[in-house]
């Protein structure tokens, strides 16, 4: 038996808020051990040429994640912090109402697809369905919340370049472009952008899966095939309320995720993973091949992580559309560019903003920088319904 639960009782099948948390104890203790001891973790290095230095791409490649510290100062995440806030208390009151909890416009009425996911809380919307592909095979346990709840709580938002100016300069980091281009080359493409909101006693699991719906059998898979994804934490992401990773296991191909937790006894609480802790301002990025997930938050702490992620441009040229995307969708040179046009708007965006900062250079808009300067016109033309073009593989 797996030492590491030895000393926890399977959570009962409907635990209440407490339960749940207690059952998570020892496992949340053995997990902070052994992430301690994994690594992966540390600030941004760039060499003399503003390369992510080597080490951090070869231990990304090698355990399929990596924790950036303290990459967002403390003024940019108050921002970040306000605009996200303002999405969660500006959310329709409940799914398809015109208004937010306070009788104004609900945010996102003017939007091609509605921004938010809504869920009843502590619940796990995904596991053990069909939607996504598929790629939830089981289902989380579920915890009866405390109390007076309401019926549904918002789990993503989508939109963050579109509705929070503060989340279209972070789209344009130089640091975090930077280290999209070690990972998937000068010529990347952007994948799409979600934020989980798991709200303190309320937030939703996210069942174990594995990203990438696309690749699986492809002739020429790879580790890498499937991208990657950055979470820029707004707040600390713990144990309890954060992201869990199985190191290395995108280097497996497709995953038989019931058996996993079928040779854990059933247990979803899988005795390899380890969570991926966070200060406010932390960026970590997964690669999209691992198995990971989260549990539902029946702890103190409020996690608020932008999450969006990037591609290779071989991986996605051709393809079409997959998880959330249409299905009729192709994703051609046209496409492609005009999904990526939303680096280069949020590159000038973010330079307006920070004139003293050096801004990233993004290879396939070499050129063409003054037609994609943060304005009016831009915004129509580029940001405004921008996730409808998304690059889902
Ligand atoms: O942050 C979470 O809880 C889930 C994130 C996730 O599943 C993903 O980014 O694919």
């Amino acid at each position: 038996m797996n030492e590491r639960l030895v000393a926890t009782k399977s959570p009962a099948k409907n635990p209440t808020r407490a339960e749940h948390a207690a059952s998570m104890s020892a496992y949340i203790a053995a997990g902070e051990k052994l992430a301690a001891k994994t690594g992966n973790r540390g600030p941004v290095r760039l060499d003399g040429n503003g390369n992510l230095h080597p080490e951090i791409l070869a231990a990304f490649r090698d355990k399929g994640f990596y924790v950036f510290e303290g990459v967002i100062d403390a003024q940019e995440l108050d921002v970040l912090r306000a605009e996200a806030n303002n999405m969660i208390e500006r959310a329709p009151v409940r799914k398809g109402a015109k208004v937010d909890a306070r009788g104004r416009p609900a945010l996102g009425l003017d939007h091609a697809r509605e921004p938010y996911t809504f869920i009843k809380p502590l619940s796990d919307p995904w596991g053990g369905t069909k939607l996504l592909g598929g790629r939830h095979p089981s289902q989380m346990t579920q915890p009866v919340p405390d109390g007076d709840v309401p019926d549904e709580v918002p789990y993503l938002m989508r939109d963050m370049c579109q509705t929070m100016p503060a989340g279209l300069r972070l789209y344009g980091h130089p640091q975090l472009l930077a280290i999209a281009e070690a990972i998937n080359g000068a010529d990347f493409v952007p994948f799409n952008d979600a934020i989980f909101v798991k709200q303190p006693g309320l937030g939703g699991a996210v069942a174990w899966h594995q990203d990438g719906v696309t690749h699986w059998q492809s002739p020429n898979w790879d580790p890498g095939i499937h991208g990657f994804n950055f979470q820029v934490q707004l707040y600390p992401s713990t144990p309890a309320n954060g992201l869990w990773v199985v190191p290395a296991t995108h280097k497996l191909g497709r995953i038989d995720i019931k058996q996993r937790i079928a040779d854990n006894g059933g247990d979803e609480r899988l005795p390899d993973a380890i969570p991926l802790i966070c200060a406010p301002g932390d960026v970590t990025i997964v690669n999209r091949q691992m198995l990971h997930g989260s549990f539902a938050n029946t702890s103190a702490d409020l996690r608020v992580s932008l999450t969006f992620g990037f591609h290779r441009r071989a991986s996605v040229l051709g393809q079409g559309g997959a998880l959330s995307v249409e299905r009729g969708d192709v994703y051609d040179e046209q496409r492609i560019f005009e999904r990526a046009a939303v680096i280069a708007v949020a590159i000038d965006a973010r330079a307006q903003q920070f004139p003293d900062e050096t801004p990233y250079h993004y290879q396939p808009f070499a050129g063409l920088e003054d037609d994609y300067r943060w304005n009016d016109e831009t915004f129509e033309r580029v940001i405004r319904d921008y996730s409808s073009k998304d690059l889902a593989i």
